[in-house]
């Protein structure tokens, strides 16, 4: 098992269209571990595969309360095959855009199509924070971040940080 770095604002991988898994195996299944050591690490509630820089349909959350036991939810190529009508504010995060937050609407409740970490195909429904954060990884999947769906004004400022950030680092 092995934490991963993370991948940060503005590098292009994350932009990039994370292909379908196609075998669940026993490689997969390390990998998952990975993903999901490295979720708790950092700590976050969830992790796409491309915030780690691997371009496939997979992701790991787990929305449980910091007083409950641990309950780590593995989607693979998930789908989303419905929404609801009411929409939800959430005051969203993400690994990739560290201390960065902004409100963002999104569908109260979903369902999600997708296979389990057994391979097993699988329907989730899922509502409140939950469907947030399976919007939200479903996003990352398509190259798509949260800041996308805030004002350009608010997002070009994250991104010249951000930027800006990632030059003083490799300068430093
Ligand atoms: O840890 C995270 N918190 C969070 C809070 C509100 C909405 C979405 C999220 S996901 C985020 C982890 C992350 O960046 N996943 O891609
Ligand atoms: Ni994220």
């Amino acid at each position: 098992m092995s934490i991963k770095p993370i991948i940060y604002l503005p590098d292009p991988i994350l932009r990039q269209q994370s292909q379908p898994v196609e075998r669940v195996d026993q490689e997969l299944e390390r990998f998952i571990e990975d993903m999901i050591e490295t979720m708790y690490d950092a700590p976050g509630i969830g992790l796409a595969a491309i915030q780690v820089g691997v371009p496939r349909r997979l992701l790991v959350i787990d929305v449980a309360g910091k007083d409950e036991p641990r309950n780590p939810q593995v989607f693979i190529n998930p789908e989303l095959v419905a929404t609801g009508d009411e929409m939800n504010v959430y005051e969203e995060g993400c690994l990739s855009i560290p201390d960065y937050y902004a409100e963002v609407e999104r569908p109260e409740a979903i369902t999600v199509r997708h296979l389990d970490r057994d391979g097993k195909e699988r329907v989730t429904e899922a509502d409140g924070l939950l469907a947030t954060c399976l919007q939200h990884e479903i996003d990352h999947l398509n190259g798509v971040l949260f800041i996308d769906h805030i004002s350009k004004l608010k997002r070009d400022m994250v991104v010249r940080k951000f930027t800006k950030l990632a030059r003083q680092r490799v300068t430093a």
